[in-house]
């Protein structure tokens, strides 16, 4: 068994996902040729133009909200307006701002206390690949061929990939990791931006598709140049094997968001079924994991939650309440806050809509309430969970610490309820209002409620 060891700032952060091309355009004299207008509905080759500078121009607009951390989807030299295709891992891509760009960035978000995490894709390149390149046109010549899984003389896309490729995509041809230089190269590409830059930890793409033992090496890595940087894996099934290799500090947990998908937007389970299986997931995670996943309602490879929802925000609400009350870094995707609605990708990666007169304010002011609670209570950030009510379609938990606890109880049914709670004394954080014994909830709403202990 190893030892994971996740960086505590990580329990106190609440994180905010940007896709680069779809947040703001800073400079539109860096977009990239056929550039669409901002606000048109993405398609899968079209570019936006957003870019470094415009998040930096928008810092204020995050800390105003709360955030302390972000994490942007690839910002290195690619082809697509995505960029998980990624062509220079030592490069910023010039139609984001380049690396200057990203220097200035990273300065700006420390000196407001915030992080930053970037997307490390390290399982495929881009076809784009200088190194995939020179094994196309010189196959086995190329000082490269061993850097890549070919089948044959030389790599061919059609009429089906003959080269190791991410989900058949022959677009993003797969490195040979059984290669040594293969680890090295990635490695300090892993190393670089962290000491380079100081960036304050990586999100690994697909780490599904990763050998463990690779993960774990990056893991390493990207320790020993900060024993704070922050290891994130995009886990899509149970993350438990990868803390037990002791690859990753937390998974983007896609699993508790499929529990909220089911309970509050499908309405399909109740409040018992949710209860057992977030417990479930809890239960099978080391305690220190747990604090340090990062808990999404969405993100730029699922709909977004008030799609889901049919446009009803009220239950995008509960969902962020319950992610805000949960152990967990939650985490706030772009525009989700303003009621930015999108199917699935493309649609989920529209621009963000900055004419404020198109936001839902009473939206907004609702996801500051809820991030300034969980910065304000500190049980919410490094209490233990305990479930204490689970009926109908009402649920409840504490989350306690020595000094204090809070509790947070959710009703996603439209009549009135009541939810028992333990213990007497409880003041409502939100309305000042002081309780025993039990809460009302009226329809489709939330309350969290605090008592001193000890
Ligand atoms: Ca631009």
């Amino acid at each position: 068994m190893e030892v994971i060891r996740p960086p505590d700032w990580v329990r106190d952060a609440v994180f905010y996902q940007i896709f680069p091309d779809r947040f703001r355009n800073g400079d539109p004299a860096n977009d990239p040729p056929a550039t669409r207008p901002w606000g048109e509905p993405p398609a899968h080759g079209t570019f936006s133009g957003g870019d470094l500078r415009g998040i930096l121009e928008k810092l204020g607009y995050l800390e105003e909200l709360g955030v302390t951390a972000l994490y942007l989807t690839p910002v290195f030299t690619a082809s697509t307006n995505h960029r998980y295709d990624g062509e220079d891992y030592f490069g910023v891509d010039p139609h984001l701002g380049g690396g200057e760009s990203l220097r200035e960035l990273i300065a700006a978000i420390h000196a407001r206390g915030m992080r930053i995490v970037l997307d490390g894709v390290f399982n495929h390149c881009g076809r784009g690949h200088p190194f995939f390149r020179d094994v196309v046109e010189r196959g086995r010549r190329s000082p490269y061929w061993a850097w890549f899984k070919v089948q044959g003389d030389r790599p061919q896309a059609e009429p089906e990939p003959n080269y190791a490729c991410w989900a058949g995509h022959g677009s993003l041809p797969e490195w040979n990791h059984d290669h040594p230089p293969v680890r090295e190269y990635l490695l300090s590409a892993v190393r670089y931006w962290i000491r380079d830059y100081g960036i304050d930890g990586w999100r690994l793409d697909t780490v599904e598709y990763l050998p463990p033992d690779f993960v774990r090496e990056v893991y390493r890595a990207a320790k020993e140049e900060n024993p704070e940087a922050y290891v994130l894996g995009e886990v899509m099934g149970l993350g438990t094997p990868w803390f037990r290799h002791g690859a990753l500090d937390g998974v983007m947990h896609y699993k508790l968001r499929e529990g909220l998908v089911r309970f509050l937007a499908e309405g399909s389970w109740d409040g018992p079924r949710l209860a057992r299986y977030a417990h479930g997931l809890w239960a099978s995670y080391p305690p220190e994991a747990n604090y340090a996943c990062y808990t999404l309602l969405g993100s730029h490879d699922v709909p977004r939650f008030l799609t889901l929802c049919g446009g009803d925000t009220r239950k995008l609400l509960l969902g962020a309440a319950f992610l805000f009350a949960y152990p967990g870094a939650p985490a706030i995707y772009y525009g989700d806050e303003v009621g930015l609605e999108g199917g699935e990708d493309p649609d989920c990666r529209r621009t963000f809509p900055w004419d404020e007169q198109t936001w839902d304010h009473d939206l907004l002011a609702a996801f500051r309430r809820l991030v300034r609670l969980r910065r304000e209570e500190v049980a919410l950030r490094r209490g233990d969970v305990r479930w204490v009510h689970a009926e109908g379609k009402a649920i409840a938990f504490l989350r306690t610490l020595p000094e204090a606890e809070v509790a947070f109880a959710l009703h996603s049914g439209e009549e009135e309820a009541r939810i028992p709670l333990p213990g007497a004394a409880w003041t409502d954080l939100l309305t000042g209002e002081r309780l025993a014994g039990s809460v009302r909830l009226s329809g489709m709403a939330f309350r969290f409620l605090k008592r001193e202990v000890g």
